[in-house]
């Protein structure tokens, strides 16, 4: 039997938020604006989010909860087809899909094609062009009318993720589309995704700020232990796999100086985020094929 109340009975709402865009558009930039905390990694390079990553916004009677993607793309690695398969199985459930659009970019109508000929009119979808704080009016404009005719799409907003701006306003629209119906998660939470992911997340947007080239592709992150002490404290292990013992070398750097550095710059920030005194250990390890074998999926949150 099922005792739920019928939708219209609730004074409460609830609803997904898919945010998909091409890699770097700044999906995960505005899931944290949004959320205000960082749950989601940044960084200038392109493929940085791995998975779908959830952001909780609760505001009056609105549960908003983001699904941040990964970047859309032609994959062509076993990991790179499922970040993009993460990324299109979040618009089936989403009750508004935000297309966010990277304005500074160059070629912006066609390279969204692959993602408008996905888009479909069974939820709302918002065109959001981003960056506005680096790109001119007329300009913003022209790249609006352009893509409106390429799709239908519900409504038009242009914000800065980066500096707060035009935020207010899309989340009013998006309040208007979510559907009547219980809370999904507590008013306080705002993710949805463990301490221990968060953690190795952290790391790994330190590789990336850190290593160049292709090594922050080949490298996957796992939180090996979490000890918490009576004082409050907590003692975290984590491996910074590698693909070979080239790339272990170029990780731990001279003398152990680089891994080092990538581990006090996400001490420091794990330690914000949780609150706590945080002691870090990383090792690197070569695991040949880590991005072929179907555990270490599960681990990143993917399908094999
Ligand atoms: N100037 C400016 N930069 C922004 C804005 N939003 C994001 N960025 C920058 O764009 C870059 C990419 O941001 P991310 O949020 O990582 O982009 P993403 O879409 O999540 O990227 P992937 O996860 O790789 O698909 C970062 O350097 C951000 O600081 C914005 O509104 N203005
Ligand atoms: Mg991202």
């Amino acid at each position: 039997m099922n005792n739920q109340a019928p939708p219209e009975e609730y004074e409460t709402k609830c609803g997904f938020v898919a945010i998909v865009g091409l890699p770097n558009a700044g999906k995960s930039t505005l899931t944290n604006a949004l959320v205000g905390s960082k749950i989601s990694i940044v960084s200038k390079k392109v493929q940085t989010t791995r998975t779908r990553i959830m952001g909780i916004l609760t505001q009056d009677q609105n549960q908003i909860i983001l699904v941040d993607t990964p970047g859309v793309f032609r994959p062509k690695k076993t990991l790179e087809k499922a970040m993009v398969k993460a990324a299109w199985d979040a618009l089936p459930d989403a009750d508004v899909v935000i297309h966010l659009i990277d304005a500074t970019a160059k070629n912006v109508v066609e390279n969204n094609k692959m993602i408008i000929e996905r888009l479909s009119k069974k939820a709302k979808c918002l065109l959001v062009l981003n960056k506005v704080d680096k790109v001119n009016k007329p300009e913003l404009l022209a790249l609006a009318t352009a893509l409106n005719e390429e799709f239908d799409y519900d409504a038009t907003f242009m914000i800065s993720s980066l500096k707060h701006q035009g935020l207010d306003q899309m989340l009013a629209e998006i309040g208007k589309h979510i559907p009547n119906g219980p809370w999904m998660f507590e008013e306080d939470q705002i993710t949805d995704m463990p301490m221990r992911m968060m953690a190795s997340e952290i790391t790994r947007e330190k590789v990336f700020e850190q290593l160049h080239q292709e090594l922050p592709y080949e490298i996957m992150i796992e939180t090996e232990s979490w000890e918490t002490f009576d004082n409050g404290s907590v003692k975290i292990s984590q491996i910074i796999y590698v693909q070979q013992d080239s790339q272990k070398g170029i990780v731990v750097g001279k003398g152990g100086s680089r891994i080092k550095r990538i581990g006090e710059a996400a001490r420091l920030e794990i330690q914000e985020l949780f609150d706590m005194r945080v002691h870090l250990k990383l090792h690197a390890k070569v695991q040949e094929n880590w991005a072929e074998r179907a555990e270490n999926y599960r681990l990143m949150g993917l399908d094999f």
